[in-house]
């Protein structure tokens, strides 16, 4: 580990150093809003823009920046000509945007936060589980002592971390596919891509545009970590150490779970060395266990020892809305798994919790499913599921998907398919939201819709009729 407090800008393009002399800022959010907090503080000059009339907390970037120009609305209206570099914030399709001419000028956030930044970055990727992993390495990193500041595409935006965490040994960021399109090049310390599966096809055109930007995530890491079952997450190019992970038995040097029969109980193990029951983790389901590993591949990278880790993996339930218990009640158990969004995300919640069924699974899904095809989720259902309760806007989709497999109710809301559940459950089942699709029909996001569900047991509404 003598290594790991190289910049990763020692590898950097000698073009990127050229500073621009004027920007523009595009969009208001939460990343625009720290890229322009970070241009105000090293003194460059910028304008600001949205395609948004009235983006939201426009006042207070009004006010953060009084003296700096604004544009609103459609961006033909602004001279490109003006701008040495056009800083886009990850939500920005570009082509939809009108961005298409001055591609070759445009940047995200993130290519300025590398270009900025003088100690080691852990990047990490996927379609699913960024922010468990990318919070579990975090508390490894702290649990043995370094200082590491997490952000990114979860929590805080990565230039206001490296604003307020100028002491961090580390960042450790967990990245999209959009933040990863407007980078050049990352030069993380280790960079780790977890899973791949259908998610942002509006935005990428296809899974390979998709796959294509996530894999960018490996240009000039020093140490790569992989899943040994998904070849898409493998880098194309040489890269200097590339560790992998699996849910099965493990070859050697590679991370992975081994039982001595299949009754036995099964274990963490890297290569040979069993490293800690399963049991013994905290957090709830087999699809945990690739997460559990992978953030011990990516902590291992930096020289975390195994105690550390460990300790960390037998107290760490999990964020909320990702797999979480929220009551256990007349024997059923209700799991919030809003976050499950996408059905890559929903497959992983169902096998992980179908090994472990004491009775049924009884399924609430449902709400804007992104065109996707629900069709893989038929199968599993059916092996596992009492009945589908389906809410939302694609709940007929859904229906249709699945009907020949397993046994479906409509209902128009998420109370009202908590209802059906609670009617239908018997002792040893488990009542799992993971409803494969976005929530923005009926709510503001996937956190309101965990804290409906939430709400609904916590008031006991589930049983009124
Ligand atoms: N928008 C416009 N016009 C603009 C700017 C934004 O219409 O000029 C719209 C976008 O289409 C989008 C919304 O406003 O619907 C928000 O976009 P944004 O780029 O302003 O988003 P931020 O508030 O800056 O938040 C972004 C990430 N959001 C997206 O990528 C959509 C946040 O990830 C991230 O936490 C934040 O930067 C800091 O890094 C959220 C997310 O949903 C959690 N990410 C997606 C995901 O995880 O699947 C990728
Ligand atoms: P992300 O930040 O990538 O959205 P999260 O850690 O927030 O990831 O988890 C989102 C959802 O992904 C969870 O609610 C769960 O449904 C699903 N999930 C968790 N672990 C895995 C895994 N190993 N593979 C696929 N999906 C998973």
């Amino acid at each position: 580990m003598s290594d790991r407090r190289e910049s990763p800008l020692s590898e950097a393009d000698p073009e990127s150093s050229a500073e621009p002399r004027h920007r523009l800022v595009v969009g208001l959010g939460v990343s625009g809003r720290a890229i322009a907090r970070f241009l105000q503080a090293k003194g460059a000059s910028f304008a600001l823009a949205d395609t948004r009339e009235a983006p939201p907390g426009l006042e207070a970037i009004r006010a953060a920046h009084p003296e700096v120009d604004l544009q609103l609305g459609h961006l033909d209206a602004l001279d490109f000509d003006a701008f040495d570099e056009i800083v886009v914030s990850p939500g920005i399709d570009i082509a939809r945007a009108g961005l298409d001419g001055v591609r070759s000028r445009i940047v995200g956030e993130i290519e300025l936060f590398v270009r900025e930044c003088r100690v080691p970055i852990i990047a990490i990727t996927g379609s699913n589980a960024k922010s468990t992993v990318t919070t579990l390495v975090g508390e490894m990193l702290a649990e043995a002592g370094i200082h590491a500041a997490v952000g990114g595409n979860l929590g805080d935006a990565a230039l206001d971390l490296l604003i307020d965490h100028s002491n961090a040994e580390c960042f450790v960021l967990e990245l999209s596919s959009f933040q990863l399109e407007t980078t050049r090049r990352l030069g993380a310390y280790c960079a780790a891509f977890l899973n791949l599966s259908p998610d942002h096809l509006d935005r990428h055109g296809d899974l390979e545009g998709y796959r294509a930007a996530k894999a960018r995530i490996f240009d000039g890491a020093r140490h790569a970590v992989v899943n040994a079952e998904d070849a898409a997450t493998r880098p194309e190019r040489h890269l200097p150490d590339v560790v992998t992970f699996t849910a099965e038995p493990p070859a050697a040097g590679q991370w992975g779970v081994v039982s001595a029969t299949p009754e036995a109980p099964a274990w963490l193990a890297r290569g040979e060395a069993h490293l800690m029951p399963v049991s013994e983790l905290a957090l709830i389901g087999r699809h945990h266990f690739a997460n559990a590993l992978a953030a011990a591949a990516i902590a291992d990278t930096f020289g975390v020892p195994w105690s550390a880790m460990r300790r960390v993996l037998s107290r760490f339930q999990g964020l909320p809305h990702r797999g979480e218990l929220v009551v256990e009640r007349n024997g059923v158990r209700w799991i919030n798994d809003s976050k499950g969004t996408n059905v890559g995300a929903t497959l992983a919640a169902i096998e992980g919790l179908g090994g472990s069924l004491v009775g049924r699974l009884i399924w609430l899904g449902g709400g804007v499913g992104k065109g996707a095809d629900f069709t893989p989720l038929a199968e599993p259902l059916g092996r596992y599921a009492r009945e589908a309760i389906l809410f939302g806007e694609d709940a007929e989709r859904l229906q249709t998907a699945l009907q020949a497999r397993v046994t479906t109710r409509r209902t128009t809301t998420l109370a009202e398919a908590m209802r059906r559940a609670a009617a239908i459950a018997e002792p040893g089942d488990c009542v799992l939201l993971s409803p494969a699709c976005a929530s923005l029909d009926q709510f503001p996001n996937y956190m309101a819709r965990g804290e409906a569900f939430r709400g609904v047991l916590a008031r006991g509404e589930e049983v009124e009729c």
